[in-house]
């Protein structure tokens, strides 16, 4: 090795910490750590092994340092992140990338490499002054697996180590005993909090800024604490799997798994799930009766033909508003425990318990919040009144506190086998309860790539918007849209066996513009796939895939749900809407055009060709389509 930075890495490191790092003979830990002790100036740095010492280290830091606080029940802390920093800066976050590919980058907020490094790196410089910081090593998936991703993390936040340890599986000693034809291959994040004021809070938000550099899996995040922001290993780690799956031909999508459990069998089956935002993927996945095995992100790959799938994670963070005892009674059951818990951006009240919106209980009118201290009424700078908590308030959990974790499939090192993927928007008008795809292809050109969100009344701006969000993922997609879509086909090439896949919408209305289902429909939905991945239901072919028949749907909501489905409904839900299908996939088109110019003609043409079925079954049947006129 050389010994480069030996000399400023003693001064900064205690013996230990010096001999963990150099115990891992890895060249490019050591120069990844030893350039931005250099550059970024902090007084010490604790590097990080596995032990139940060190973690209990990391919780009591984050507290000394006063990133957390302790709350009423043992083990449960709160964090506050700054008023401006509530959520992921979208405006800010960047790919740094080579003049050569600027313009395939272009739609996905991409800088030149140079100019965005140096840009970082005078940010960067000194951000740490004066500072205790950590060396942290974790895994993406589970370690000694074909899915693990060794990740390295130097940060200046113990609230983003601390979060860390909870979401991810530590891997100090995967590093150690990697071989040497793998020691080049690992994440690297490097984030700073920078300034802080007396709560804590970054404080040059105006210097936020999170660049992603592709071509060598690091990414650097500065001036922020919002975990969306600044924790490596979530969002950045995210876009950098997705590159390298798409060159290595496997995918990293925005996914839950969870596995749906046949009441009297008990029969497993796995599916993976991609909904955007506020648009049912938490329930989804924690729908009571079944078992998660992860809520937000997922690797796929193909082993031994088959469609296999890890939770990258190990914990949740979820968002806390509109938790409650009876909307998700696990989760809010949690809460209420004493085990280790990080609540952000909630309301701390004088009783020392945390507060958050719909949560089901009377809380108190003043406390401390994410603006500070607090009482109802508050209004911030821009006269605005402060809620209680952050709409985006979040608890960060371990999966395993939850009853319904399946942890034989969560530890599972070649992962789970997938049976059916679940693509669900949130869609007033268009598409059906469910819908199961002719074909993977199919399913994902129209269910998948087709995916919208809708604004609502709770939104600020106009309702009934629609945005655009192919497979929930575009935020994360860190290369052209269209070919991502089309390694999301070929991934399935040479496959045994390739998922079903079903279209979901919650969020049907009525004429009245009210709900038709009640919420735990979903369960019959899931369950009505479940049965279609085993052959076991009938179904009737629309022009864009199979629907159910109200036969077996009225007999799944007795069953599970002990509610009374009306023919009435089912009709209403299950119409086939041609005029508005069409407009779906005009503005899927528009959308991919925008975003990608090189999208393949062949994936156009496959909207061209269901456009012009649909427009032929309404020329046959009419704009709106009940179930009855379509065959088995
Ligand atoms: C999401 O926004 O999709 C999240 C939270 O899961 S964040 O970490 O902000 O990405
Ligand atoms: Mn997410």
């Amino acid at each position: 090795m050389n010994p480069k930075y030996d000399a400023l890495l003693k001064d900064k490191m205690s013996d230990q910490s010096y001999q963990r790092l150099s115990a891992l003979k890895n060249q490019k830990v050591y120069d990844f750590v030893g350039e931005f002790a250099q550059h970024c100036d902090p007084a010490t740095i604790y590097v990080c092994d596995d032990s139940a010492a060190d973690e209990q280290y990391v919780r009591d830091q984050a507290l000394a340092k006063g990133e957390e606080h302790k709350l009423a029940l043992d083990g449960r802390t709160i964090h506050w992140d700054g008023y401006g920093d509530q959520a992921r800066d979208k405006v800010n976050t960047r790919y740094i990338v080579k003049p050569e590919n600027m313009e395939r980058m272009k739609s996905l907020n991409a800088v030149p490499f140079d100019e965005g490094q140096k840009e970082i790196m005078d940010i960067a410089k000194g951000n740490m002054k004066g500072k205790d910081t950590i060396v942290k090593f974790f895994a993406e998936g589970p370690t000694d697996s074909p899915f693990t991703i060794p990740c390295v993390q130097f940060t200046d936040s113990w609230y983003v180590a601390h979060s860390e340890a909870i979401l991810y599986r530590p891997a100090y000693s995967h590093f150690l005993n990697m071989k040497d034809n793998e020691k080049g291959d690992f994440f690297r994040f490097i984030h700073s909090a920078g300034q802080q004021d007396e709560r804590g809070c970054s404080v040059n938000l105006d210097k936020r800024r999170i660049y992603m550099d592709l071509q060598n899996n690091m990414v650097y995040s500065m001036n922020d604490q919002y975990a969306g922001n600044s924790i490596g290993l979530k969002k950045h780690a995210m876009r950098l799997a997705i590159n390298k799956g798409g060159q290595e031909g496997w995918l990293c999508e925005h996914m839950f798994v969870m596995a749906v459990v046949e009441p009297s069998s008990k029969r497993k089956t796995y599916f993976a799930g991609a909904y955007p935002s506020a648009c049912g993927k938490t329930s989804t996945a924690m729908v009571p009766g079944e078992q998660v095995v992860g809520d937000d992100i997922a690797y796929f790959r193909n082993i031994d033909g088959e469609f296999r799938a890890v939770n990258v994670e190990q914990g949740i963070f979820g968002i806390i508003k509109d938790v409650n005892a009876d909307d998700d009674p696990v989760i809010f059951s949690n809460l209420k425990k004493p085990q280790e818990l990080i609540f952000s951006n909630v309301l701390q009240g004088a009783d020392n318990n945390p507060y958050w919106i719909n949560m089901g209980e009377n809380a108190p009118e003043s406390g401390n919040n994410h603006h500070g201290a607090w009482k109802k009424g508050d209004k911030d700078a821009n006269g605005k009144e402060v809620t209680i908590a952050h709409a985006n308030s979040r608890y960060t959990m371990r999966l395993d506190y939850l009853s319904n974790f399946d942890k034989e499939g969560f530890e599972a090192k070649q992962g789970v086998k997938i049976d059916g993927l679940l693509y669900g928007g949130r869609d007033s008008d268009t598409t059906v309860p469910v819908e199961e795809s002719p074909s993977y292809a199919s399913g994902i050109l129209l269910k998948a790539a087709t995916l919208e969100s809708e604004t609502t009344a709770a939104t600020l701006g106009a309702e009934g918007v629609r945005t655009a969000s192919p497979m929930a993922n575009m935020d994360f997609v860190s290369y052209p849209l269209g070919e991502y879509t089309e390694n999301n086909l070929s991934f399935t090439k040479g496959m045994k066996e390739e998922p079903k896949v079903f279209s979901t919408n919650y969020f049907m209305l009525s004429a009245k513009g009210k709900f038709v289902t009640s919420k735990l429909a979903k369960k019959v939905w899931l369950h009505w796939a479940d049965g279609r991945v085993h052959g076991e239901y009938e179904g009737l072919a629309t022009p864009t895939g199979t629907i159910p028949l109200y036969a077996d749907l009225k007999k799944l909501f007795k069953e599970l749900l002990d509610e009374d489905f009306s023919e009435e409904d089912y009709t209403y839900l299950f119409t086939f809407r041609c005029t508005k299908w069409v407009e779906k996939l005009e503005r899927t088109k528009a959308f991919f055009a925008k975003m990608d110019s090189a999208v393949s003609a062949s994936i156009i043409d496959a909207w061209d060709k269901a456009a012009a079925d649909i427009k032929a079954a309404k020329a046959k049947y009419g704009d709106q389509i009940a179930p009855g006129a379509f065959k088995g």
